[in-house]
């Protein structure tokens, strides 16, 4: 019998690539979608299977992490073996604007699936979601001993989160584990985070159809790394024998300034003639700087990521200049080709279905 998997989150940059690693492994994969008047599955496109095909391998499920009811449904009638809940407003600067929603579903949205299995009394493995952005202003590098002082609504929606998961794995001995990832990025990634602002703007520069890009603090510093070295890591924390709490990220930092210089001069431009600062991108509290320190994760789950900050940054350009029908620098795919030649590969329609609905998207 083939594993099978619930993952909230599924359309999202982690949930797409998580589904197409887990497809990989041979598991059965089963994502909570919520209902839009637009297709919101673009990322899914090179995995869809038509549901009536009796080899299908990936089912969606119409949900919301805002309400208890299809969660608790799909629980117990799937009786997964592994959740991986990744759904989240996950925007930091959107959560400002909307703390109480963030709360109800970023927060809250934890609560109600560790209810649903304790209540289905199903034996599951679960993993949340945490994030760095829990370490706010505690200094660097943060592991899995450092304090939190979230700087967001986001931020102290996923400490709560955080802890429940401690709770229910400590009170109902659920194997329920926390990531504690550090930023992670890729094509995939949604156009409003700052890595990929950047990338699509430099993309349309350089093809003549946008002048300036309008960014906020550019001295931020984050440890990025590359998204499907660390989806793998989230299915290895669910193949302990005990759960537990992990860290991931690179132990590199790079300020935002870095990140622009890097992109534009991949792209051979001045971003001196392109960048200008808009306060409304300015947070009201800000994190100043992230750098995991994922020696644990090094040791126990054997994890390390290979893709560089350079790496990223070109694998993203290049990416996006392909996607508005230009050829490509084409240093992004030999990295990914040398470096990431397992389930996830360049080549394959996963990028031409992203490229294609971007194209769409910018026309
Ligand atoms: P993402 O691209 O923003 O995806 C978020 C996913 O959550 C999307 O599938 C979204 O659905 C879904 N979602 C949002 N609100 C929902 C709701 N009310 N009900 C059901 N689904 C909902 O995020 P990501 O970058 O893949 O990150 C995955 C998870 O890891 C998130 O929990 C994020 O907070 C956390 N995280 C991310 C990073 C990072 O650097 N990427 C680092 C640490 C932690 P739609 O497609 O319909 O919007
Ligand atoms: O790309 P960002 O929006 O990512 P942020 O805030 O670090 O959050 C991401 O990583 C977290 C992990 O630490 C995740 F939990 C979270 O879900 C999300 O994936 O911003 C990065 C930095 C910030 O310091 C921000 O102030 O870039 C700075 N920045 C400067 N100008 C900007 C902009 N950020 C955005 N989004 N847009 C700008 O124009």
């Amino acid at each position: 019998m083939p594993k099978r998997a619930l993952l909230t989150g599924i359309t999202g940059q982690d949930g797409s690539y998580l589904a197409e690693f887990l497809l990989s492994q041979d598991y059965e994969v089963h994502g909570l979608i919520r209902r839009a008047s637009t297709f919101n599955t673009t990322r899914l496109e090179h995995i869809y299977e038509d549901p009536h095909n009796p080899a299908a391998r990936l089912f969606l499920h119409y949900g919301d992490l805002s309400s208890g009811e299809q969660l608790n449904n799909l629980i117990y009638n799937l009786e997964p073996d592994e959740i991986y809940h990744l759904g989240a407003q996950s925007h930091v600067m959107v959560s400002f604007d909307m703390p109480e929603f963030t709360g109800d579903t970023t927060g809250l949205g934890t609560t109600r699936i560790l209810e649903a299995i304790r209540r289905s009394g199903i034996k599951t493995r679960f993993y949340q979601a945490s994030s760095s952005e829990m370490f706010g202003s505690s200094p660097p590098p943060q592991n899995e001993g450092t304090p939190f002082h979230p700087r967001s609504p986001y931020g102290a929606a996923k400490v709560y989160a955080y802890w429940m998961t401690v709770n229910y794995r400590e009170a109902y001995k659920v194997f329920a584990s926390n990531g504690i990832l550090f930023n992670h990025e890729s094509p995939r990634r949604g156009e409003t985070f700052v890595t990929r602002k950047i990338t699509r703007a430099v993309a349309r520069i350089f093809a003549g159809k946008q002048k300036n890009l309008y960014l906020g603090n550019l001295e931020a510093k984050r440890d990025w790394g590359y998204a499907p070295e660390y989806v793998e890591a989230m299915w290895k924390m669910l193949q302990q024998e005990e759960a537990g709490d992990f860290v991931l990220g690179t132990g590199e930092e790079h300020s935002v300034r870095e990140f622009v210089e890097e992109a534009f001069s991949y792209a051979r431009l001045d971003w001196r003639k392109h960048v200008e600062i808009d306060a409304r991108y300015i947070r009201p509290t800000e994190v100043d700087c992230l750098i995991a320190d994922a020696s644990k994760a090094r040791r126990e789950l054997s994890w390390k990521p290979r893709i560089t900050f350079n790496e990223i940054v070109r694998i993203m350009v290049d990416t996006d200049i392909e996607a508005l029908g230009l050829p490509s620098f084409g240093e992004g795919k030999t990295i990914l080709e040398k470096k990431f030649d397992r389930w996830h590969q360049p080549r394959t329609v996963v990028s031409r279905a992203v490229h294609d609905a971007e194209r769409q998207a910018v026309e």
